[in-house]
């Protein structure tokens, strides 16, 4: 089968949650995260059952979306499926990939297990490279201290350049933190400044060239640096998705927050 964004239904997705008469938000989060995190918890502790669950359009993947209110502000939460990359192997790994890349959420939290973290940061750093706009919600600290494991919260943030949130979602620990993270992330009142993975030499070069051209190209729609890695990468799949969103961005993808 062919990886396109018509069998994802990622356009379909979005035009169909603007166009709802009873969608009214602010920002819509992305949520991400490895599976068994407690991304649902998350999800249910901050949305309450303000929810509704439905599949993915033209997919078995099953998508749930929420909203809640913080200071004022109507938050829609999409509560994407548990994927341990966002290379796009599988069904769940390309709806989670293509929300992010071009679902233009306002911020993306990745849940991550706190008791292995080492793991989880993978997806962290593959999100941190498609957008800035990246939260980490370090769950289960709860289990990490029965483990005796003590995670460094000050320098985590430094070496990543993101927010990080310790949760015990379980319990609602930590949330009312997140919520004020992701408000002040989402509305553009918290400066992102995420570390990049710098690559070797020769890929950096590589990069350079290749970024410079795409500026043009992309125009801001997308990051120019993550483009450019897929390019170097020739996943074919993404490609194809790239070149669908540019010629359907201009006029379909309008944001309305
Ligand atoms: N001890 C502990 N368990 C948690 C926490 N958050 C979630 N869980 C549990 O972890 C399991 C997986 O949670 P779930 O939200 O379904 O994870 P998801 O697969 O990422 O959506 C469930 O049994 C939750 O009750 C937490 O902070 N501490
Ligand atoms: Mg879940």
């Amino acid at each position: 089968m062919g990886l396109t964004t018509q069998s994802t239904g990622i356009y379909a997705f979005v035009e169909e949650m603007h166009q709802d008469p009873n969608f009214n938000t602010d920002a819509v989060i992305a949520l991400a995260g490895n599976p068994n995190t407690g991304k649902s918890t998350v999800f249910n502790g901050l949305t309450g059952l303000n929810q509704h669950t439905g599949n993915w359009p033209g997919k078995t993947v099953v998508l749930a979306k929420g909203i809640y209110e913080h200071r004022g502000k109507k938050i829609t939460l999409v509560d994407l499926p548990g994927t341990y990359s966002l290379l796009a192997n599988s069904a769940d790994e390309q709806v989670a990939r293509d929300f992010i890349c071009f679902g233009n959420p306002d911020a993306t939290v990745v849940v991550a297990d706190a008791t292995c973290l080492e793991r989880n940061l993978n997806l962290v750093l593959q999100v941190m490279e498609i957008t800035p706009k990246t939260i980490l919600c370090l769950n289960l600290i709860d289990e990490a201290k029965r483990k005796a494991i003590r995670i460094d919260r000050n320098g985590l943030e430094r070496l990543l350049g993101i927010p990080v949130v310790p949760t015990v979602a379980r319990d609602k620990g930590g949330l009312a933190e997140l919520e004020n993270t992701i408000h002040e992330v989402a509305l553009g009142k918290r400066q992102m400044n995420p570390r990049q993975t710098i690559y070797h030499q020769a890929i950096e070069e590589a990069l350079r060239e290749l970024q410079a051209e795409l500026e043009e190209v992309l125009q801001g729609k997308l990051n120019s640096r993550w483009v450019a890695l897929r390019l170097l990468d020739g996943d074919s799949s993404i490609i194809d998705e790239i070149r669908r969103y540019l010629i359907t961005s201009t006029t379909q993808v309008g944001k309305e927050v």
